[in-house]
C-alpha cells in the first residue's frame, strides 16, 4: 500500500495533527510524519515533495497555521494529491491559514479541509488510496456504518427524553 505523508509546519501543530495520525493508524495505512516549513526549511520541504512519489507515497497532508504556505509549496513540487489542514491561530482564529491554504492558483490544486480538520484530511487521503484498494474501501464503509449507528443511538436517547 502507498504511504501517506503527514507534514506540519511546526511541532506546535502536533496537537491538531495527532488526529490525522490516529486516523491513519486506525485504518492500518502506513505513514511518515515530518516537520518541514515552507519558510524556515524551504529546501527540505521541496526535496521531500520532489521525491515523494518515488519514495512510495500516494498522498500528502500538510498542516500549517498563520501565513500557511506549506501545502501550496509542497503541491508546487509534486503531482501527488496534497490535502491542506489550516491550523487555528491565536491571533486570527485560523481564517489566515484557511485563506492561505485554499486560495491556490489554477494548475496547482490543494484539497483544503476545515480549520483544524485533521481527521477529515486523513480520511480523504484514505479515500484516495481506497480507489484502488477494495479492502480499504470496505473499512471506510464499516466506519461510516459505525458512525451512523452512534448518531442513531443518540437520536433514540434524545427522542426518549423529549418526545412523550
Ligand atoms: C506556521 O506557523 C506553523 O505551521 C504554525 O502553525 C505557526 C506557528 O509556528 P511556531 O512559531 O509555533 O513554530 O508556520
Amino acid at each position: 500500500m502507498k504511504k501517506v505523508a503527514v507534514i506540519m509546519g511546526s511541532d506546535s501543530d502536533l496537537p491538531v495533527v495527532q488526529k490525522a495520525i490516529d486516523t491513519l493508524s486506525s485504518f492500518g495505512v502506513p505513514y511518515e510524519v515530518h516537520v518541514y516549513s515552507a519558510h524556515r526549511t524551504p529546501e527540505q520541504a521541496k526535496n521531500f515533495s520532489e521525491n515523494a512519489r518515488k519514495n512510495g507515497f500516494g498522498a500528502i497532508i500538510c498542516a500549517a497555521g498563520m501565513a500557511a504556505h506549506l501545502a501550496g509549496a509542497v503541491a508546487a513540487n509534486t503531482t501527488l494529491p496534497v490535502v491542506g489542514i489550516p491550523i487555528q491561530s491565536r491571533q486570527i482564529g485560523g481564517m489566515d491559514a484557511l485563506l492561505s491554504t485554499v486560495q491556490m492558483p489554477s494548475g496547482i490544486p490543494v484539497a483544503t479541509v476545515a480549520i483544524d480538520g485533521a481527521a477529515n484530511a486523513a480520511l480523504l487521503c484514505i479515500q484516495i488510496l481506497a480507489v484502488e484498494d477494495a479492502a480499504l474501501a470496505e473499512k471506510l464503509d464499516a466506519k461510516r456504518a459505525a458512525d451512523a449507528a452512534k448518531v442513531l443511538e443518540k437520536d433514540r436517547s434524545i427522542a426518549e427524553q423529549w418526545n412523550r
